[in-house]
């Protein structure tokens, strides 16, 4: 069982991808049931509904290649920032997207204490462009690369480093629409990638057992990077950027559980929960009770 306390870091923000709505995925999980879930679990844990992002509504910094720029750095700082002090208090930090981009933070945040920080990276889509990559010029689709050192130096070097990850530590698991850069990124990076083919034929079982064993070897942490539309839209359909073919609800749990079981997580984010495209909120719902597995809850 988790002995840190988590702390809930809400990021509700959205400016890194093509639609908006991401930015009430905080606020959906938590009314899904979040704080009753690690109550039940019997985890000690704190919101940080304090931590406030200024967004200003006149920020024209943006380019074709890095829509929205100014408030994706803004905010990445921000979250940087209140990351590595809850790392530093020694917390586990689960932070609530939010578009991906927000991982831009998280893993600079984590990296100032962490030199050799294991990701898993669980998405349908690797977020391994760079601005000159990228088909949208959507920055939740680069936070990957940014973070082993590729792509605009305003973010490949937030809090003053690059890069941050090694390839050898990083494993992408889900993975089923990559674009033409990121399949070229991931050769060159020798990062590891199961996609769902790898899936399909290998089990999730020993998927897993192969990224654990890569992500942390030689690690000091273990960071799992949770975007919802890695499971199967008929699942999740409450995501931005649905994909055919994804996890069903019974890998995904098994993902969790494996990680669980480690004891080596040491923070999480789960992201592109999007509530618009969900009223019936099940997206938000699935959100948690991964999120519970993740964090130790057990069958039996
Ligand atoms: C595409 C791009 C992306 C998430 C979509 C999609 C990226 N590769 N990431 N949804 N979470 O625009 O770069
Ligand atoms: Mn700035
Ligand atoms: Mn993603
Ligand atoms: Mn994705």
């Amino acid at each position: 069982m988790l002995q840190k306390q988590v702390a809930i870091l809400p990021v509700p923000f959205d400016w890194g991808a093509s639609r908006r709505g991401a930015a009430g995925g905080p606020q959906a999980v938590i009314l899904a049931g979040l704080e009753q879930k690690l109550q039940q679990l019997g985890l000690n844990y704190s919101l940080h509904r304090e931590f406030h992002l200024q967004d200003p509504p006149a920020d024209r910094r943006s380019s074709k290649r890095m829509k929205h720029w100014g408030r994706v750095h803004d905010m990445s700082l921000a979250v940087s920032g209140e990351i590595a002090r809850l790392v530093s208090c020694g917390y586990f930090p689960l932070t609530l997207g939010g578009d991906h981009s927000i991982a831009m933070g998280t893993i600079a945040g984590l990296t100032e204490h962490k030199q050799r920080l294991g990701v898993i990276w669980i998405d349908a889509h690797a977020d391994l462009n760079t601005p000159r990559t990228s088909p949208s010029g959507n920055l939740h689709g680069m936070s990957l690369a940014a973070g082993l050192g590729h792509g605009d130096s305003r973010f490949t070097r937030l809090r003053g480093f690059s890069p941050k990850l090694q390839p050898g530590r990083i494993v992408l698991v889900g993975a089923r629409q990559l674009d033409e850069g990121e399949k070229q990124l991931i050769r060159t990076l020798g990062v590891t990638c199961f996609t769902m083919q790898d899936i399909d034929r290998l089990g999730m079982a020993r998927v897993m057992e192969q990224t654990i064993r890569i992500a942390s070897n030689g690690s000091d942490g273990i960071h799992v990077s949770f975007d919802i539309d890695c499971i199967d839209p008929g699942e999740a359909p409450g995501t931005g950027t649905p994909v055919r073919g994804g996890l069903s609800y019974r890998e995904a749990h098994l993902a969790m559980e494996m990680l669980a079981e480690t004891g080596a997580v040491t923070s999480a984010d789960m992201v592109e929960v999007n509530p618009l495209l969900d009223p019936s909120s099940g997206t938000a719902r699935l959100a948690v009770e991964l999120i519970g597995s993740l964090l130790g809850e057990r069958i039996l």
